[in-house]
């Protein structure tokens, strides 16, 4: 670590960081930003949200006595400066690396991670978990959920201020709220708490309330409590409701999350009040971030590493997504709807051109499934663009409301497979499984960019549900493609064999080619490739012919093995009378960790040579 980290240099635990007077701390958080910066412009990674906690972050670990008192961070992406002060600041110069640290919180990594995160909306469910088993065994420590405005519009979030506001436990929420999720926050939570940063009469009533409180402190109690009373008038008639203070949780806020000075006085104050409070700071993710513009959100929420090489005029799944859905959209009346990824997923240009065909409902994956569904209830086709690991939030919805009532809703998955830096919480590995097995449902998944095309212009005109998947990889595909429909659970033989074939699915469609050619080349063995490009219904017609025509048949999948598009062809099979060898290949009963896309496959056995071998292995 270099010299311009002079106090940085020191802190290895956050007991360093209590010895530091006002001063010093302000120059942390400097290093800390330099630091952040350093590290992450190199290793690409998240980047505005951690540094718009650096000040936060270390005011908490400056007043609470962590790890006994627990931080239960939403999310993890933001928490960098948390690892950098807990003991990690020389891991994370190989943070989101394979081996590395993780980029988000997990508990295996440190004791000052007591919850590990990913997905957002969790933490106050998990604090209040610590909360109540805290009252329960009788032990003091102090408890915080420090969540973002962004994930503040998850339902679960919701669950847990309405379990909290009624139990009325010690529980601390830090609202971060910075306006910004990936993208501009939406919905009418925003809007509120803009409202409360905004409200200038408010605000100074309620300061006047302070003052005269903190001025007369020989004031009777009754009078306090009357002058509160008072107060909490004043909010209910000025702020619509006073709404975390209607659910029992006492509103301080909001001040500024950038004032160390302020933030620490105000967390020593909380930390005496034995109840819920919901303390709102208002912080901005831009502030250290040179020529900042608003529309740049998105660009400086990650950064891509430094040795990232984008190939020109290549196209991305998104990508082919973004285009066939605006071509698409001239000929079919649909709506689009994203859970706050509409960048991502490839909506934004759609979202441009078609405002009115067009929701972003938050980060609300569940609400996003059964909205869909009460759309299509009316006639109309929704369209649900969203990552396959965000969507594991919304099962019952669409078991419950789109499937039993068989409510056509096209979903298109996103991040299917194995998703590289973010790990285990973002790997797309469980969609093929858990949606294979419910009744209804098309599950699919195209080999390249021109087959996305294909797939999602046959779900428009069918009108059935349909899902598709498809992976954070790039992929073949020319503008200006005209699609073609697709009969509904009809594969397509790549390459012709004899004695061995690989049923491969989408991603591990090329992947099988290149192993079948190498077969070839090294051993003289013809493989034969078939894409399965409809994981559900299956193939029975062409499934018959290859169990009489091949010896070996592996399936290949960029998903777990349990449950899916393998376990689809050996149920098949169970029923026949056959001599053939049938392996599964794709994701052994593990959480797979984080790493280079390349590293990935070859640890889940799914990279051509691991795949080349495991045929060697089985053939006689
Ligand atoms: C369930 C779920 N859906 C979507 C995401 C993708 N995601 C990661 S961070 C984020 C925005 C969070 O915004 P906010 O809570 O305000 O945090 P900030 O980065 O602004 O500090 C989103 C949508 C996710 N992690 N989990």
């Amino acid at each position: 670590m270099s010299d311009s980290y002079e106090i940085l240099k020191t802190i290895d635990s956050p007991n360093d960081l209590k010895k530091l007077n006002l001063n010093q701390l302000n120059q942390l958080s400097d290093e800390l930003a330099s630091y952040i910066h350093e590290v992450i412009s190199e290793l690409g990674g998240h980047y505005s949200s951690p540094l718009g906690v650096i000040e936060l972050t270390i005011a908490l670990h400056y007043v609470y006595n962590t790890p006994s008192d627990k931080l239960v961070w939403d999310v993890g992406h933001q928490a960098y400066p948390h690892k950098i002060l807990t003991g990690r600041r020389e891991e994370f110069k190989k943070i989101r690396k394979f081996g590395g640290i993780s980029g988000f919180l997990k508990r295996d990594e440190s004791i000052y991670d007591c919850f590990g995160a990913g997905h957002t909306s969790t933490s106050i469910s998990a604090a209040l978990g610590f909360a109540h088993m805290r009252d329960k065994y009788k032990t003091d420590e102090k408890v915080l959920a420090i969540i973002g405005d962004g994930a503040m519009t998850g339902g679960l979030a919701y669950e847990a201020l309405n379990n909290l506001g009624y139990h009325r436990t010690q529980l601390t929420v830090v609202l971060n709220d910075n306006s910004l999720s990936i993208s501009q926050s939406v919905g009418a939570l925003s809007k509120y708490l803009t409202k409360l940063t905004t409200n200038p009469t408010y605000n100074r009533l309620r300061d006047n309330v302070k003052d005269i409180t903190e001025k007369l402190p020989m004031m009777s109690n009754r009078i306090k409590k009357l002058l509160k009373k008072a107060e909490s008038g004043v909010k209910v008639s000025l702020t619509d409701g006073g709404f975390f203070e209607e659910l029992g949780i006492r509103y301080i806020g909001p001040i500024d999350g950038h004032n160390l000075n302020e933030l620490i006085r105000v967390f020593k104050t909380i930390k005496k009040i034995d109840g819920p409070v919901l303390l709102h700071i208002h912080t901005n993710k831009s502030r250290r971030i040179e020529h900042f513009d608003t529309d740049d959100a998105v660009k400086y929420y990650s950064l891509s590493p430094s040795n990232s090489n984008t190939i020109a005029n290549s196209f991305t799944f998104s990508k082919v997504f973004g285009k066939s859905i605006l071509d698409l959209s001239n000929k079919y009346d649909f709506t689009c709807i994203t859970a706050a990824m509409d960048v991502g997923t490839g909506l934004s240009e759609f979202s441009k051109l078609h405002e009115n065909r067009y929701i972003d409902v938050g980060i609300a994956e569940q609400h996003a499934l059964t909205y869909s569904s009460g759309i299509s209830a009316s006639n109309s086709i929704p369209v649900v663009a969203i990552y396959s690991t965000f969507i594991q939030r919304a099962f019952d919805q669409i078991v419950h409301d789109i499937a039993i009532q068989n409510l056509p809703v096209i979903i298109c998955m996103d991040r299917a497979g194995l998703v590289g830096a973010d790990g285990p919480t973002h790997h797309g590995i469980f969609d093929m499984a858990f949606l294979r097995m419910i009744p209804n449902f098309i599950v699919t998944s195209p080999k390249d960019g021109y087959e996305l095309h294909d797939l999602l212009y046959t779900a428009l005109k069918i009108k059935k549900i349909f899902s598709i998947r498809y992976g954070k990889i790039q992929t073949d595909y020319s503008l200006n493609y005209k699609p073609k429909e697709i009969e509904v659970g009809s594969w397509e033989v790549i390459k012709d064999g004899s004695e061995v074939v690989f049923l491969s699915v989408g991603s591990m469609v090329e992947t099988c080619s290149e192993v079948a050619s190498k077969l070839l080349d090294k051993k003289n063995i013809k493989a034969g490739v078939v894409n399965c490009r409809f994981i559900k219904p299956l193939d029975s017609e062409m499934l018959n012919i290859i169990i009489k025509k091949y010896k070996y048949i592996f399936t290949v999948e960029e998903g777990c093995i349990s449950g899916g598009f393998g376990s689809s062809v050996l149920e098949y099979y169970s029923g026949c009378n056959h001599n053939s060898v049938i392996k599964l290949i794709g994701i052994d009963d593990n959480f797979v960790d984080h790493g280079s896309r390349t590293e990935l496959l070859d640890i889940t056995n799914l990279s051509i040579r691991k795949i080349y071998e495991k045929v060697l292995n089985n053939y006689e």
